[in-house]
């Protein structure tokens, strides 16, 4: 489940923000179009006239982005959670609440008691309400797919797109319901969204999973651009003119709000940290990333600025219709949930496009602990497959990276056919992953090999070397070629096109031509009861665990039952 961008004042996942390379400016930064997306930060429209009307100040064909500041005052302004302040449980309702939290994973006793269409604070920052979108901005249809989602959470998500975008640029909004089990999702909800003409439900006959649920909203969607949206999110303030500005910019560009946070525990609505970055780390972890103080400063990066990311966090982004289609939409072979936002990002890096997050777009999203719904197979072996299907498609060599970062993946995933995938790529004509590493994520780290270097024995003294087609022990010396391996991420033990391999069950040691997938040939790099790391044998048939080893007498190398106690392996 996707993690919470940390709320304001909290700290990220420490790991991921060590040692990170400060990213070029030019990946971050979408500066040359920054004056074309918004010619209203122009001197003489700082008034602060609410309704977000045309005004004088602004340029032909555009207007200042409406607020549609109604809904900041709200109905009724004493409800509980009125402006996302949190909200407490009473005493005598702490049983209820709690057993009704499997529901959704979060209070939905609280998102019950809430409006449905309560007032948020409008968070953006400083600036977006003054900036100038066009009048000839594209109109989208939102969808949202669900399976069981809670009712009110389902509403508010929907309130909150009816209330905050301007009609004419709301096409549609497509609910598809992916099989949902509860009853009040079935009549009850065509009942009551039947008195907004602008909603439609599709109510799938088997589960989708959420990937297929998004094609089929996508099939019947009549906007020019789509939208997609998570079930349970509050759209903010102005969040969608901007978004469809990106889009009508440049028809390739995918915008994506800043997501902020719905406590899962009080519903209060949380702003994040400004300038994050989607990313992702080994083996294809989503995860956000701010942008490192120095490069905002060097860069003179503002709060308002676009900022560009290598992945999407999934759930909420505006693409144009065309184009989405044009990529042949998500890979259908994805189950249920996870990995189809690398895809989509992959995709749209390397055939062309951008993905980029919008700062003054924004919307509110529950994030929770876990996933509320069943998954019709196991849900790890889920997620793992599918992202296993958008590596072997789009990492081209660097596969190995996600291969040994999710070693157990090599050599028990069945992908399924991807024929269909790795056409499209040809035919669209992408680039190579490597393009993208070096132009739209340089700060990851991505060697194509583990590690290099001599393998030496310091009890003996002595090193492996290769000898014509045969192997040697002989004195370490850091300049012979001979002595220099590679380990690579498939565990490899590597001399040109030669790998290191038991030569059988004897427990001889000799060369083999390399193979990626053979696990007689792999080699688990790690030290037993504390001794110094050694070489241990993945071969199939080989007594566990099986360690490389020198015989001190002939000096030639085998593979023995492992023994910390000795020095030889
Ligand atoms: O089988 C399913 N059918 C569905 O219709 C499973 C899910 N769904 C619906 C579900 O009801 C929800 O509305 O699909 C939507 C997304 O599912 P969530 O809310 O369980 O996903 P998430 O918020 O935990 O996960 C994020 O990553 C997913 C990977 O597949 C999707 O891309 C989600 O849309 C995405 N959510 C976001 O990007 C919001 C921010 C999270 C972060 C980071
Ligand atoms: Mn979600």
């Amino acid at each position: 489940t996707g993690a919470a961008p940390g709320p304001t004042g909290t700290k990220q996942d420490g790991h991921e923000q060590r040692g990170a390379a400060p990213a070029a400016a030019g990946t971050v930064l979408d500066g040359q179009e920054r004056r074309e997306a918004a010619p209203g930060a122009a001197p003489g429209t700082t008034g602060t006239v609410q309704d977000g009307q045309e005004q004088a100040g602004s340029s032909p064909g555009m207007h200042r982005v409406l607020s549609m500041d109604a809904t900041l005052a709200p109905r009724d302004p004493r409800a509980p959670g009125q402006f996302g302040h949190p909200v407490a449980v009473p005493d005598d309702k702490q049983e209820e609440a709690k057993s009704r939290w499997k529901e959704g994973n979060f209070n939905a006793y609280l998102s019950d008691l809430i409006p449905v269409d309560r007032a948020i604070a409008d968070t953006r920052p400083a600036g977006c309400s003054e900036q100038q979108v066009h009048d000839d901005l594209p109109s989208t249809s939102v969808i949202m797919c669900f399976v069981d989602e809670v009712w009110s959470a389902l509403l508010r998500s929907v309130h909150s797109v009816l209330s905050r975008s301007p009609p004419r640029l709301l096409e549609e909004i497509i609910l598809v319901d992916d099989c949902s089990s509860k009853e009040y999702l079935k009549q009850q909800l065509d009942t009551y969204m039947s008195r907004f003409p602008k909603v439609k439900v599709l109510h799938l006959r088997e589960r989708h999973g959420l990937i297929r649920a998004r094609l089929a909203g996508a099939e019947i969607a009549t906007g020019a651009v789509l939208t997609f949206l998570d079930s349970h999110v509050e759209c903010n303030v102005g969040w969608l003119e901007p978004l469809l500005e990106r889009v009508r910019l440049r028809r390739t560009k995918v915008a994506c709000p800043v997501i902020e946070v719905i406590s899962d525990r009080d519903m209060s609505y949380m702003t994040v940290d400004n300038f994050q970055r989607g990313i992702f780390t080994w083996p294809m972890n989503f995860g956000w990333r701010q942008i490192p103080q120095e490069v905002i400063e060097k860069n003179n990066i503002k709060e308002t600025d676009i900022i560009r990311c290598p992945v999407m966090a999934g759930g909420l982004f505006s693409i144009d219709k065309k184009y989405f289609s044009e990529l042949g939409m998500y890979d259908p072979g994805l189950d249920v949930w996870g990995g189809e936002n690398m895809e989509i990002s992959f995709k749209v890096w390397m055939c062309g496009g951008e993905i980029e997050i919008v700062p003054c777009s924004r919307v509110g999203h529950i994030f929770r602990n876990d996933n509320p719904y069943s998954f019709p197979k196991d849900r790890v072996r889920t997620v793992e497959r599918n992202l296993a299907r958008v590596a072997e498609v789009w990492l081209d060599e660097y596969k190995e990276l996600f291969y040994g970062h999710a070693y157990h993946l090599l050599h028990s995933v069945d992908v399924g056919d991807l024929s269909q995938q790795i056409q499209l790529r040809q035919r669209l004509r992408c680039k190579t992953f490597r393009w993208y590493l070096h132009n739209v994520y340089p700060d990851l780290e991505a060697p194509l090999v583990k590690a290099s270097g001599q393998l030496a024995n310091a009890a003996l003294a002595g090193c492996i070397a290769v000898q014509g087609t045969s192997l040697a022990f002989e004195e370490c010396d850091t300049k012979s070629t001979n002595q220099k391996f590679n380990y690579t991420w498939l565990r490899l033990v590597q001399h040109g096109e030669l790998c290191l391999a038991p030569a059988g069950v004897l427990g001889a040691v000799g060369l083999r031509p390399c193979q990626g997938r053979n696990r007689s040939l792999a080699w688990l790099h790690r030290a037993l009861a504390s001794v110094q790391p050694g070489l241990v044998s993945d071969h199939p048939r080989l007594p566990q665990p099986a360690c490389l080893e020198v015989d001190a007498a002939f000096r030639a190398l085998r593979v023995r039952g492992c023994d910390p106690r000795n020095r030889h392996q």
